[in-house]
C-alpha cells in the first residue's frame, strides 16, 4: 500500500507540500506529471495532471523524488510542492486516492514507517511530534537535543552496560567450574551499581522535561475582586476570562497556555477565596485550591486599595508564590508586606506587570534547574526507568553466590526496561499511542 497526506498546515498559503511514500511513488509521480525522467534527489520543474481527463490541477508545481533507502520513511517517497489553495489540494488529493493501492496516510504513520525501517528509534520519532509541536523556544531547543539523539545515546550507553554485565554473569554461570576470578563479580556489581545511581539521577529530575514539553503550571489566586480575570487578560493580551466588579464572577478555572518569554507556561484564572453560600462559588473556590496545590507557581492576586485580607488568602502567601498588589492606580502606597516576593502594579494601566513577568521566570528557573540536558519528557520514560530500577534492585538484592541464575534474569528484564525507551524491544503495544498524537502527513 502506499501513503499519502498533505505535509504542510492547510491552505490557502503560498506552497502547499503534499507526500507520497511506498513502492509505486515513482509509478504514481509519472501518472500524475507525465515527466518521462525524473531526477532523483532533485527539484523537477513539473505540471500536475489528473490523468483520468488529463486536466490540468497545477501547471506550475515541484517534485523532489527520494528513492530508497535514502528518503524520510526509508520507502520510495515523493514530494509534490504545489500553490497551497484549498482548491488545488483538494484536487490533487483526490487523484491521489484515484491511483492504484494509495490510500490516505494515518496521523504520524510516515514517522512510524520511518521507524520501522529503522530510520530513527523511538526517542527520535517522539522528538519529532515534539518539535512540530513547540511554541516556545525552550520547547524548541529540547526537542532538537533530542532529534540530535543525546537521550538516545545516554540510554543505549547505559543499556549497553548493562548488556555486558549481563554477559560476565552468564559466562559465570555457563563456567561455573572454571576459574572466573571472584573479581569479575564485584566489578559487576560495582558497575551495577553506578548504572543505579545514574538512572535515579534521572529520574530525579523535577519533571522538567515534562514541564517544557508540556508547559509550567502558573496558578492566579487571591481575593474576589482583586484582579485576577484582568491579570489573565493582559498577560494572555485577549479576553480569555469575564472581568466584572461583581464579585465571585470567575467561578470555573480558566486556563490559557502563554509563550512567557520562551517559557511554556499554562496559567490558570481561578475563583476569588472566600467564603460563600453560592454553591456553585463554593465549587470554584474548592477548584481554585485544588488548581494553587498542584501549580508549579502560585501569583496571588491582593487588592492594595484594601484595608482587610482574607485569612485563607493570607495562609497561601509563602517564599514559594509571588504577591501582586494590585490597584497602585486607586492606592500607590503599599499597605500590606508579606514574606514574599511583592510587586506593586496596577493591571488596569499595565503598570509593573512586566516585572511580574521577570520575576514568573526568574521563580520557574530557580525551582527548575535548567541543564539543558533533561532527558525524560513523559511518562513513558519514567515508568520504563522505574521499572529498570525496580528489577536493578531485586538483582541487587539477592545473594550473587547462591542465585546467580535469578539474579541474571533481573538484569536482563532490566536492561529490556531500558530498551524499550529507544525502542528495542517490545515495541508493538506502545507505537499506536506515540504516534496517534502526530499529524497526518507526518
Ligand atoms: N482601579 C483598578 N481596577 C482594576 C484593576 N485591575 C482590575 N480592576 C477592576 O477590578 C474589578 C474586578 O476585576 P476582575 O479582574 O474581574 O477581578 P477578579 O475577581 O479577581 O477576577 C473590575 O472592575 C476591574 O476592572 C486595577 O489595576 N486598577
Ligand atoms: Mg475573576
Amino acid at each position: 500500500m502506499n501513503i499519502y497526506a498533505l505535509s504542510s498546515g492547510r491552505g490557502p498559503s503560498g506552497i502547499a507540500i503534499v507526500r507520497i511514500s511506498g513502492k509505486d511513488t515513482l509509478k504514481v509521480c509519472k501518472n500524475l506529471t507525465k515527466l518521462k525522467e525524473i531526477n532523483s534527489n532533485e527539484v523537477n520543474y513539473c505540471k500536475f495532471y489528473d490523468p483520468k481527463n488529463d486536466n490540468v490541477i497545477d501547471p506550475e508545481a515541484l517534485l523532489l523524488w527520494f528513492p530508497k533507502p535514502n528518503s524520510y520513511t526509508g520507502d520510495d517517497l515523493a514530494e509534490f510542492q504545489v500553490h497551497g489553495s484549498n482548491a488545488v489540494i483538494s484536487a490533487l488529493l483526490k487523484t491521489l486516492s484515484e491511483q492504484d493501492n494509495c490510500r490516505l496516510a494515518e496521523p504520524g504513520e510516515f514517522t512510524k514507517i520511518a521507524f520501522q525501517n529503522d530510520k530513527i528509534d523511538l526517542l527520535k520519532a517522539e522528538s519529532i511530534g515534539d518539535l512540530i509541536h513547540a511554541e516556545t523556544e525552550l520547547q524548541r531547543n529540547q526537542a532538537v537535543k533530542l532529534l540530535q539523539g543525546n537521550a538516545s545515546n545516554y540510554y543505549n550507553d547505559l543499556r549497553e552496560k548493562l548488556i555486558k554485565s549481563l554477559a560476565y554473569i552468564e559466562a559465570k554461570i555457563d563456567f561455573a567450574e572454571d576459574d572466573l576470578p571472584e573479581k569479575v563479580l564485584k566489578e559487576v556489581q560495582n558497575s551495577i551499581m553506578e548504572i543505579h545511581k545514574d538512572i535515579q539521577k534521572i529520574i530525579e529530575d523535577n519533571k522538567i522535561g515534562e514541564k517544557i514539553k508540556d508547559g509550567f503550571r502558573v496558578s492566579i489566586t487571591g481575593e474576589v475582586n482583586a484582579g485576577k480575570s484582568s491579570l489573565l487578560n493582559l498577560i494572555a493580551k485577549r479576553d480569555v476570562a469575564i472581568v466584572s466588579d461583581e464579585a465571585g464572577t470567575t467561578r470555573d478555572v480558566i486556563e490559557t497556555f502563554l509563550n512567557i518569554d520562551g517559557y511554556p507556561v499554562i496559567l490558570a484564572d481561578t475563583a476569588g477565596i472566600r467564603d460563600t453560600e453560592n454553591e456553585v462559588e463554593k465549587k470554584g473556590v474548592y477548584l481554585a485550591l485544588g488548581k494553587s496545590k498542584e501549580a508549579d507557581l502560585n501569583i496571588v492576586v491582593i487588592d492594595n486599595s484594601s484595608n482587610s485580607i482574607n485569612d485563607e488568602v493570607k495562609k497561601m502567601i509563602n517564599k514559594d508564590t509571588i504577591v501582586l498588589l494590585n490597584k497602585a492606580d486607586v492606592q500607590e502606597k503599599q499597605i500590606h508586606k508579606f514574606d514574599a516576593d511583592t510587586i506593586l502594579a496596577s493591571v488596569k494601566e499595565n503598570k509593573n506587570i512586566d516585572n511580574l513577568i521577570k520575576k514568573i521566570k526568574q521563580k520557574l528557573s530557580k525551582k527548575f534547574t535548567f541543564n539543558n540536558s533533561a532527558l525524560i519528557t513523559r511518562e513513558r520514560h519514567r515508568l520504563k526507568l522505574n521499572e529498570c530500577l525496580k528489577e536493578i534492585n531485586n538483582f541487587l538484592k539477592k545473594d550473587h553466590n547462591k542465585d546467580l541464575e535469578l539474579a541474571a534474569e533481573d538484569l536482563r528484564l532490566a536492561t529490556r526496561h531500558l530498551g524499550s525507551i529507544v525502542g528495542k524491544v517490545d515495541v508493538e503495544e506502545i507505537l499506536g499511542s506515540i504516534f496517534k498524537d502526530f499529524c497526518i502527513g507526518k
